[in-house]
């Protein structure tokens, strides 16, 4: 069963006379999996709407911010209160103190946070505080880790793990990639070598402390611990990027769930509530560095807006006066045991891991927790798996190295209408 979209269609050839590659963001554009991006005239609850008449269950959410589902009546009431007031005044409002004072209040690690626009501004403004903090240059990431499309984080492994990095997209000079090094998640010898060769030259290292962007990948708790110890030793700032496990795992993101502590916190998504919205903070004696209180510069026009700031406050209140993470989690849970046993039926080699309301269906035969082995899955099949699931109406991440989000609006009938979706895609893989 194909399901045509000729309005989709229509639309992507005229976005693509306009834009680069007719999307304003590349993961949208359909290019690990093939075909025409779908467009969308609206969200309701769990559902998508596109331009030619179909509804898809959405299991994106936009990429991580919708744990409530679209539109819900709290989110939509405060954003339009706020409207009615003005857009943005570039000065100080009291909103931005109240969504700080709830930040602050659920991720006890930030002492103090700052807001801006983005995930990529919250990490790149967090790596260029822990480095005036530290008067130190040298950055760690993670291959298969993705923090926003910073300059210093747009990188690949130099010829050795443990020598500077090389930029992995044009346009970013080797000069911003040098003093970064990328090693393998999960890998805690790797990661005590790095530190024994040149802990006092780090600065800063930068995880997703569960990770999304490689597909779901889960850390050791030796890995966390063994990389915080690390940090503690050397006097290397500890940054969790949870922009997409924030207020997603739990209330107080990942760093609640594994009881680890870091440095720095950026945040994203879910924070904003689908309004564009990031924020960084850590320790207060690190955030003191940042301007104009300390010398680190950081700025932005837009930043902690009126409107944001409300859409976030009642996302984040909703999320604590409802506590959906329970529900979320066990969803979740039996979706990747519907999908794991659908799987296993069709003889398809296959690992489903899942954690809260986050969950990846990886076409690879070997666990994957790193980068190594998530490029080891079968792509070709998630191709044809993400396009029979959209065709019956499940609407998936566009690429196998994404995870998909479950929100407190779906129920138990929609669990059931995704597995019955999954055992005719599975079987036609
Ligand atoms: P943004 O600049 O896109 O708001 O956030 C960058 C970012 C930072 N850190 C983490 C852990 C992230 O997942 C992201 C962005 N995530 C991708 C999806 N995997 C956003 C989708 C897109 O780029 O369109």
């Amino acid at each position: 069963m194909t399901v045509s979209r000729p309005q989709s269609q229509r639309q992507f050839e005229r976005a693509q006379r306009v834009i680069p590659g007719g999307v304003n963001s590349p993961a949208r554009a359909f290019g690990g999996v093939g075909g025409t991006p779908v467009f969308i005239d609206r969200g309701d609850g769990p559902y998508l709407y596109d331009i030619d008449g179909n509804h898809y269950l959405d299991y994106i959410g936009s990429w991580g911010p919708h744990i409530l589902g679209h539109r819900h009546p709290a989110i939509m009431t405060a954003i339009q209160a706020a409207l009615e007031k003005g857009t943005s005044f570039g000065a100080p409002t009291v909103l931005e103190s109240e969504l700080a004072e709830r930040v602050i209040a659920a991720v006890p690690s930030m002492e103090l946070v700052r807001m801006v626009n983005s995930g990529t501004e919250a990490t790149m403004s967090a790596i260029r505080v822990a480095r005036g903090f530290t008067g130190r240059e040298t950055i760690v990431k993670f291959a298969g880790c993705y923090h926003g499309h910073v300059d210093s984080l747009l990188v690949k492994a130099g010829s050795g793990a443990l020598t500077h990095g090389n930029p992995s997209s044009p346009g970013v000079p080797a000069g911003c990639t040098q003093d970064t090094l990328v090693l393998e998640y999960n890998d805690s010898q790797q990661l005590a070598e790095a530190f024994a060769k040149q802990g006092d030259k780090i600065a800063a290292v930068i995880l997703e402390p569960v990770v999304g962007n490689m597909g779901l990948v889960i850390p050791s708790m030796e890995f966390l611990t063994t990389l915080r110890k690390l940090c503690d030793h050397h006097g290397t700032v500890l940054i969790f990027d949870e922009v997409m496990t924030g207020f997603r795992l739990a209330y107080g993101g990942a760093q609640e769930l594994f009881g680890i502590r870091p440095d720095m916190t950026t945040l994203g998504k879910i924070l904003g509530a689908g309004m564009p919205v990031g924020a960084y903070g850590g320790r207060a004696e690190i955030m003191r560095k940042v301007s104009p209180l300390g010398p680190v510069y950081q700025a932005g026009t837009l930043s902690g807006n009126p409107v944001a700031m409300a859409a976030g406050m009642a996302m984040l209140d909703t999320l604590k006066a409802t506590d959906p993470y329970p529900k979320l989690a066990d969803y979740t849970r039996r979706l990747a045991m519907g999908l794991s046993a659908i799987a296993t039926k069709h003889g398809i080699p296959h690992s489903c891991p899942h954690v809260g309301s986050m969950i990846t269906l990886f076409f690879a035969a070997e666990p994957v927790t790193n980068y190594a082995t998530a490029t080891m899955s079968d792509t070709a099949r998630f191709a044809k798996f993400f396009h029979a699931m959209l065709d019956r109406g499940i609407y998936l991440a566009c690429s196998q190295y994404e995870a998909h989000f479950v929100s407190a609006a779906h129920t138990e009938e929609h669990l059931q209408e995704t597995l019955t979706a999954a055992e005719e895609a599975l079987a036609m893989c």
